[in-house]
């Protein structure tokens, strides 16, 4: 899986994209890329698509969680990633546990170390979406020291956010040396 690279003044950057399955990643890619929303078929393994829209980057996209047989070989991709994106769903308050769990033990990965962080709290259209405030307080980030990370609300069925999810991301993918990291986060940044 490529790293960081550069070619022709285009930079190339490794996002990858998780999130415990049905959090929204395909469509969220699909209306990224501008396509047509398809009836979605759950992730098998892992979908690398390249992504023009936030500068260059090629995003892999990887569901997390108990249920994924393949969670023991996402971590191998992790090497190289520039900036991580966790998609929650903000209406499944009941795997929102689960959830916080899995990015835990992610962000636990030495891979990651010094990697930014952009959560995109997903379905946020729906009616019974959870509030921004209680995703920040449940997510408990502050517990990473050092972490620049950035929450984001959208909705990847009505487009909803999206515009500044790809600013965050534009912006944390500047920030992913960790020494910049460090300088220019000051052990710990947040955005919503
Ligand atoms: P995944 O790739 O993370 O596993 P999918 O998730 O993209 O397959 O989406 C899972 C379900 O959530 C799909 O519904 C999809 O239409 C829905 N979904 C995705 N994003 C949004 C959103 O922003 N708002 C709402 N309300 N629903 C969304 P189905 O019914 O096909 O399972």
């Amino acid at each position: 899986m490529g790293s960081v690279s550069s070619r022709s003044h285009r930079v190339e950057a490794q996002v990858v994209m998780m999130g415990l399955d049905s959090a929204g990643k395909t469509t969220l890619l699909y209306k990224l890329k501008g396509h047509q929303l398809v009836d979605t078929l759950p992730t098998v393994g892992f979908n690398v698509e390249p992504l023009e829209a936030p500068g260059q980057a090629c995003l892999t996209l990887w569901d997390v969680g108990g249920q994924s047989p393949l969670r023991a070989s996402w971590k191998d991709y992790l090497e190289g990633t520039a900036v991580l994106v966790f998609v929650l769903d903000s209406t499944d308050e009941a795997r929102l546990p689960e959830a916080v769990a899995e990015l835990t033990e992610v962000l636990e990965d030495p891979h990651l170390d010094g990697v930014p962080l952009l959560v995109l709290a997903n379905k946020h259209e729906a009616p019974h979406a959870l509030p921004l405030p209680e995703i920040r307080n449940r997510l408990g980030l502050q517990r990473f020291p050092g972490l620049c990370w950035q929450l984001r609300a959208c909705s990847a069925l009505t487009g909803e956010g999206l515009p500044e999810a790809l600013g965050s991301l534009r912006r944390l993918l500047s920030y992913r040396s960790p020494r910049s990291l460090q300088v220019s986060a000051g052990g710990g940044r947040r955005e919503t």
